[in-house]
């Protein structure tokens, strides 16, 4: 549990032609951070997480979220 980061949600999709979607979030809980991301055209994505952690160090962590439904 890393309570205290920082935590921006940087949404791309793979191909070119499309610029990224961001959403801050905030920390709900303890550890715990929550926020909002439009993904704005189906298809697969990838969520890179950009954390500031407490001490000021950064880190990125990358999720893949495929197959994401038209609205
Ligand atoms: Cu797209």
């Amino acid at each position: 549990v890393v309570k205290g980061a920082q935590v921006v949600v940087e949404g791309n999709m793979s191909h070119p032609g499309m610029g990224p979607t961001f959403s801050q979030t905030r920390e709900v809980s303890a550890g715990v951070y929550q926020g909002t991301l439009d993904f704005s055209m189906p298809g697969d994505w990838v969520l890179l997480m950009h954390i500031t952690l407490p001490g000021g160090l950064k880190v990125e962590r990358q999720v893949k979220v495929r197959g994401v439904l038209e609205k």
